[in-house]
């Protein structure tokens, strides 16, 4: 599929592109069914004392930060009872798996490495792809957790910046159930802050411009199933909490260029035993 003058325009002028119909619905059916045997194969109780521990702190930051080449699944926030326990199942309590799962299950990779992804990287304007990043988002039925307003740059910064973001519908996305909102125009604004691994452990944020998001230029991207949404890295979005009945079910995938300098201290990093590689 190639991008026509005016979707590369709508591109540069808004930030992001809507593409309909990108994935088949057997694809995307494919991916869920995988996840949903990802999750189950999955023990929590280990991740659970990893959140519920007197550490929490630095042992949920260490889950986290070491997930860059890993298979890894997070909780809702609203998951648990305040004794630690569960308030519902584990397949209705995960938020998202992440960050390798395109490099490292072999249906994620398939979904993710397609001639129609790579022929999109190109004409995006990245000559030498590298698949940095992929989560697999539930935005689970009541508890779907809210995502702020942010650009993807903060998380996965580049120099220069030559990066963009897939989100890819499993499922519809609509107001009721938490689809995503996004400033038109807003990735012309610049770069806000990054978030880094901090010298002493963890992570912290190193604020850039304070101004806060227009956020009353938002506007919803509700979208069918098999639909792809390209955000540009420095376009704000956000999702908000889901209180409805439905899940909304998202692949995400993140691009960036070989060819820029990917800082050391961004927050996701890989071994060397594991580099990062194109389609
Ligand atoms: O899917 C969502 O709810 C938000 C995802 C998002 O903002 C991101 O991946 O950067």
């Amino acid at each position: 599929m190639k991008l026509n003058p005016n979707q590369l325009a709508a591109y540069d002028r808004d930030g992001f592109l809507v593409l309909e119909n990108f994935v088949d619905a057997c694809s995307c059916d494919r991916l869920r069914a995988r996840a949903a045997e990802l999750v189950h194969d999955f023990d929590p109780e280990g991740v659970i004392s990893i959140f519920s521990t007197h550490e929490q702190t630095r042992t949920s930051d260490e889950y986290f930060l070491e997930s860059g080449d890993k298979v890894r699944f997070f909780f809702e926030e609203n998951a648990f009872q305040p004794d630690g326990t569960l308030r519902q199942s584990k397949e209705r309590s995960i938020n998202k798996i992440g960050h390798a799962l395109h490099d490292l299950d072999p249906v994620f990779d398939k979904f993710s490495r397609t001639p129609e992804i790579a022929q999109l990287a190109a004409e995006l304007g990245i000559a030498d792809p590298l698949l940095l990043q992929s989560m697999y988002i539930f935005k689970q039925p009541r508890i779907g957790g809210e995502v702020t307003c942010h650009h993807d740059a903060t998380f996965l910064y580049t120099e220069p910046l030559r990066l963009f973001g897939l989100w890819f519908a499993l499922e519809d996305a609509t107001i009721e159930n938490g689809c995503l909102w996004a400033i038109p125009g807003g990735h012309k604004l610049g770069l806000k802050s990054r978030f880094v691994r901090a010298e002493g452990g963890g992570t912290r944020f190193e604020v850039i411009d304070e101004t806060p998001w227009p956020e009353d230029g938002l506007k919803p991207l509700e979208v069918e199933k098999g639909t792809v949404i390209v955000l540009h890295g420095l376009l704000p979005h956000l999702s908000r909490e889901n209180r409805s009945p439905k899940s909304r079910q998202a692949y995400t995938l993140h691009v960036i260029d070989a060819a820029t300098h990917y800082p050391e201290n961004n927050w996701l990093q890989r071994w060397a035993e594991m580099p990062l590689r194109g389609f």
